[in-house]
């Protein structure tokens, strides 16, 4: 089978009895093909997506009316903890890695990433972190005294997190999870760091690097210096609970404020490096789609490093009701604000990109055009909260989670399935049904506004996150039922969407190497690339290599 996935060859062989499944479950524990741990990584990813959106339905049905005792309110507590801690750390990081595992090397020509082994260790450790976060659930009472599953919160703030507010073991299990899948975070940020700075190859300066490694690059970096103070806050909590040492533990002069500061370090930074890898897909995707080279690639660079410093400064923002003061307040609140200039930037060149091109709206577009419009909204409640005032009324209200899941889900997530269809050709040798794809687009658009647009309301109106149930008459019973619908059209959305990444590798057309007439190296490689990527080491002279080849008469390398 010329055009079959790895996976499908994988099942065919297995079924046709000439490999045992023993040893195709062998083969993919022990790779170390970049291509093959990226795939496992999304995977892994999906799996967790499953089990994160379920829980967050779970939660809508309990909200949806008021006096709801479908759930008790200890289970709500496990839920909303492991909803965000589940979707940030094993679905958002793990995807967003996937992609970058599987197309860093392709794109700049090389045939690995720089430490194979690194990067299965990487893969394998951050796999067992989210095992163990799930491991709460059936440890019962027996084993180590687990068996509930952490219930602080996904920045499980201190004293909470103290043995004598939190006995048992969950929250022993949340800490030692992040810690886990931290150490492999920074292993895939080391290995892509120097993928991009050592193994590119002939002809590809910094400067001709596809955006999309780019992005890969400062989120890398950032990855460095925001998963330290995690570990560092996970240890000494974990001294806390266990040593009795006091870090976090105010009443023997320890400091709540300190779990604070530890924790938004490093969870600030962290919402711009699952935001950054979001911006790169549309970066790749936009221009391919408008027949256009990227508007003001430089430009796109510099924002892009001006993002990663800023976003390094502004974590306070979600601490201006603990009362630092006004001088802190002050920096914090423009040192947030300052972000939406480089932002700004970004979504000015991708309209300058889209702006009389030649557009075509397959799914990958659709989706990258639904990813503009909310990533903005997601800006303007962003800067509105940046407002210390503004902040102090909404902070721990539906407001904030409304804003955040703007960003995660309406640019963040749309950002991803927009990858998935763009990419998919390339990964199985089939495209996905276009049909499907825009069954899944509408769908979920639809379910998405309904959702978060109506979610923004009950904020304003002063209804509280992390609540398990509200009395009737205060005017939110209406809109969480909206919220709660939209939900149910989101669900049905991802349904379609996982229809159609089986479907298609068994019925997709075959899709050649090329299908979208894209420009960036991965395009030159037969769907799906061979194990060693290139047989022979490409050379480029411009940012758009594949271009050049299709276009002699009008190759980009003559105005470089
Ligand atoms: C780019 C992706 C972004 C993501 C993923 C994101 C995510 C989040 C999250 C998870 C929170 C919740 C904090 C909490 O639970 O207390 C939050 C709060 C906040 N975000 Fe964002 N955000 C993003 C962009 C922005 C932007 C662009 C701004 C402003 C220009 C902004 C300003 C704020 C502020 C001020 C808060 C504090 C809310 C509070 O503590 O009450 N965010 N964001
Ligand atoms: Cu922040």
């Amino acid at each position: 089978m010329a055009n079959a996935t790895p996976v499908m060859e994988a099942i065919d062989e297995t079924l046709a009895g000439k490999r045992p499944v023993f040893e195709v479950v062998y083969e993919w524990a022990t790779t170390v093909d970049h291509k093959k741990i990226g795939l496992m990584y999304i995977f892994l990813a999906l799996i967790f997506l499953i089990v994160a959106g379920i829980e967050a339905i779970l939660m809508r049905i309990q909200l949806a009316v008021p006096n709801n005792h479908f759930i008790s309110p200890q289970v709500f507590n496990q839920l909303f903890t492991m909803h965000g801690t589940t979707m940030v750390f094993f679905m958002g990081m793990p995807i967003l890695f996937g992609f970058g595992n599987y197309l860093v090397p392709l794109m700049i020509g090389a045939r690995d990433m720089a430490f194979p082994r690194l990067n299965a260790f990487s893969f394998w450790i951050s796999a067992f972190g989210g095992l163990l976060l799930y491991f709460s659930y059936f440890g019962a009472s027996g084993l180590y005294g687990a068996g509930s599953a952490p219930d602080v919160g996904w920045f499980a703030y201190a004293p909470l997190t103290a043995k004598v507010f939190s006995p048992g073991h969950s929250t022993d299990y949340w800490t030692l999870s992040l810690l886990l899948s931290g150490i492999g975070t920074i292993g895939t940020a080391l290995n892509i760091v120097t993928t991009t700075i050592c193994m590119r190859c002939r002809g590809m300066t910094m400067m001709r690097l596809p955006l999309l490694v780019w992005l890969f690059l400062i989120t890398s970096c950032m990855v460095f210096i925001a998963i330290g103070p995690l570990t560092a806050a996970q240890i000494m909590l974990t001294l806390d609970r266990y040593i009795g040492a006091h870090f976090f533990d105010t009443q023997a002069g320890g400091s709540a404020v300190l779990w604070m500061h530890y924790f938004w370090i490093f969870g600030h930074p962290e919402v711009y490096i699952l935001v950054l890898p979001a911006f790169a897909f549309v970066n790749e995707i936009v221009p391919v789609f408008s027949r256009k080279a990227i508007f003001g690639y430089p430009a796109m660079v510099a924002a892009t490093v001006a993002i990663g410093f800023i976003s390094l400064s502004v974590w306070a923002h979600h601490m201006f009701t603990v009362g630092l003061g006004a001088a802190g307040n002050t920096f914090f609140v423009f040192a947030t604000m300052v972000i939406s200039v480089p932002t700004g930037i970004k979504i000015f060149n991708w309209l300058a990109t889209i702006w009389g091109g030649k557009i075509h709206f397959a799914t990958p577009m659709i989706f990258c055009v639904g990813f503009l419009f909310q990533f903005l909204i997601a800006g303007l409640t962003g800067i509105m909260l940046s407002a210390a005032p503004f902040d102090w009324q909404l902070s721990a209200s539906y407001f904030v989670v409304a804003h955040f899941h703007y960003v995660l889900v309406g640019a963040i997530v749309f950002a991803l399935f927009a990858a998935f269809y763009y990419w998919y050709p390339k990964v199985t040798g089939r495209m996905m049904s276009e049909t499907l794809g825009k069954w899944h687009f509408w769908l979920f658009l639809i379910g998405f506004h309904l959702t978060f647009d109506f979610m923004h309301v009950p904020g304003l109106l002063g209804m509280p996150r992390r609540i398990y149930t509200y009395e009737a008459g205060r005017g939110w019973e209406m809109w969480n039922l909206i919220v709660g619908i939209g939900a149910i059209f989101q669900v049905v959305g991802t349904v379609c969407f996982i229809f159609n990444l089986i479907r298609s590798c068994f019925r997709g057309e075959i899709a050649g190497h090329d299908p979208w007439d894209a420009w960036t190296l991965e395009w030159a490689t037969p769907s799906p690339p061979p194990s060693y990527n290139f047989a022979i080491e490409p050379t480029v002279h411009s940012r758009r290599p594949l271009w050049d080849l299709k276009h002699p008469e009008d190759p980009d390398s003559d105005y470089e």
